[in-house]
């Protein structure tokens, strides 16, 4: 079987010092395994810096999966990853063209940054492996590849959404963005939401059609675009809740919050997630139900993210002032009614956590799916479930419609929803959550997985189509099958210059 090479800005294979899902994401633990299913590689940036970029790949073997890393030089890190991904596409991305910069530089960063992702790469392909190309920070990795004569298999997925078409052409370069894309074989999105948007650009930006295969057509150019909603690995949280773990915070928690009901939001500390918004929900829901406030807690976890990005700094000294107001206006001596931290839990920690939790507020002005959503219910005890609160912006929200939805823009909504999720009686909360496992199990991190490889694999119409890129010459991939073996070869801790 074909091997497959995943690419993503970060590469966070589980940490067995952890417990092998210490604090890495659901999203790290599904590609994990998906390399090791497929005897792949994981390549991306080291996370380091260095004063100038060398394309020295750092390989390494972690739990059974090959790690391929590159370190970047500061102009890089700063122009491409501070720059572009996150002050220009991330904002952008979630309608936030006032936090969205449009500077050439980053641009530039960018594109350099990928090329030299791309040369970095080259030689680790061999003829018939598949590659998956991760998010928003290399969508030109692609057509960087076959401009180097990579004619393999080329997938990508955005895990953010992808906006209306009016603010995608708010880019100067926008054009050059979505053209970079059509040099996939299949471009994934979390939802149809998603899909149209990026359709709606193609059929009025830039005159693209459909053909009856179902392919979109543009820049002389054709490719698969189809929704492939991400999950969680629920078998595994159902799984992890039950540890020990989990169970001595699960304790902690219940003991801590006897007589009161815990309300919790875990996200990112990011503007994108609504949490101003949902404060000032509970806030109204404190000055709405004075007779509820002494049973209510609630707990918000918010680890510190991209911290050097000005738009965090500032959003962080904000949620600190709307924090301190709410607590200072509604605590007693014996009670705070808001707990804030701003460190991150481990996975099985975090588990312990939603479960002693009666209500999630996930409340995101924008989000491409959220996670989160799903795990709180993977974690939720089937004799007592607690109810998810889940903004109608989140990708989540299309599938989890047995939650409590919100539009996170309205204390009041929220409001309500606090009041209707604390008084649910239990026949109300086992309906709801029974058909919310269901359609987060059934649409698991596996099956999207398995999904998006499996539609990157066929070929589109019927079987033995000939491939749609034109089959060049694999000088460049034969050289490089050299370069990688000797990597490999040479042991766990080995590194290989690029040829
Ligand atoms: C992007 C898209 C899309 C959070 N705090 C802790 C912790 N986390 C974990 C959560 C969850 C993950 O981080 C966050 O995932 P989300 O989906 O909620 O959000 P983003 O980070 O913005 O992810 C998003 C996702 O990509 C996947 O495609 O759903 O829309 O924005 O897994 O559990 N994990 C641990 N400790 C923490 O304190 N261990």
């Amino acid at each position: 079987m074909s091997r497959l090479i995943v690419v993503s800005n970060r590469v966070n294979p589980p940490n067995p010092a952890e417990g092998g899902e210490g604090s890495v994401g659901g999203l790290a633990m599904a590609l994990a395994a998906a390399l090791r299913e497929y005897s792949g590689i994981w390549f991306g940036w080291s996370g380091k810096t260095i004063p100038e970029f060398t394309g020295q790949l750092n390989m390494q073997r972690i739990e059974g999966v090959t790690v391929a890393t590159v370190d970047l030089e500061e102009t890089d890190y700063q122009e491409y990853y501070n720059g572009y991904a996150n002050k220009t596409l991330w904002p952008l991305f979630h309608y936030r063209v006032d936090l969205t910069a449009y500077d050439r530089s980053f641009g530039e960063g960018y594109d350099r940054v990928n090329k030299r992702f791309a040369e970095t790469l080259l030689p680790l392909i061999e003829p018939d492996d598949i590659v998956w190309v991760h998010d928003y920070h290399l969508i030109p990795v692609a057509r960087e590849l076959r401009r180097m004569g990579v004619t393999n298999r080329i997938g990508f997925f955005l895990h953010i959404p992808w906006p209306a078409h009016q603010l995608v052409t708010t880019l100067p370069r926008h054009k050059a963005l979505v053209e970079a894309l059509f040099h996939y074989d299949l471009i994934g999105f979390q939802t149809e939401e998603s899909l149209q948007a990026f359709e709606g650009y193609v059929f009025s930006e830039v005159d693209g059609g459909k053909n009856e295969r179902g392919e979109l057509v543009a820049f002389g150019q054709r490719t698969r675009a189809a929704a492939f909603p991400i999950g969680v690995d629920a078998a595994d949280f159902a799984q992890i809740v039950q540890g020990e773990n989990a169970r001595k915070v699960y304790d902690r928690m219940m003991a801590h919050s006897v007589f009161r009901k815990m309300i919790v939001g875990v996200d990112r500390l990011d503007y994108s997630k609504g949490l101003e918004e949902r404060l000032i929900g509970f806030e109204r829901f404190l000055h709405d139900h004075p007779d509820m406030v002494r049973d209510v807690m609630l707990l918000q976890i918010a680890p510190i993210s991209r911290d050097e990005v000005e738009a965090y700094q500032d959003l962080r000294a904000r949620l600190d002032g709307l924090i301190g107001r709410i607590n200072g206006a509604y605590a007693e001596m014996d009670f705070t009614p808001i707990r804030y931290v701003n460190r991150s839990y481990r996975r099985d920690e975090l588990a312990g956590i939603y479960r002693a939790s009666r209500a999630a507020l996930v409340t995101p002005l924008r989000d491409g799916m959220n996670l989160v959503a799903k795990e709180y219910v993977a974690a939720q005890n089937p004799d007592d479930p607690g109810v998810l609160i889940l903004s109608r912006f989140a990708g989540a929200a299309r599938q989890m419609k047995d939650a409590l939805i919100v539009n996170p823009n309205s204390p009041e909504e929220i409001s309500d929803a606090l009041e209707r999720a604390l008084s649910m009686e239990l026949p109300e909360r086992k309906r709801r959550w029974e058909a919310l496992f269901d359609n987060v199990s059934r649409e698991d991190v596996t099956a999207w997985r398995d999904n998006f490889v499996a539609a990157l694999r066929a070929r589109p119409g019927s079987d033995g189509d000939e491939p749609e890129k034109p089959a060049l010459e694999r000088q460049a991939t034969v050289r490089s099958l050299d370069v990688a073996a000797k990597a490999l070869k040479a042991g766990p801790e080995a590194k290989a210059m690029r040829a």
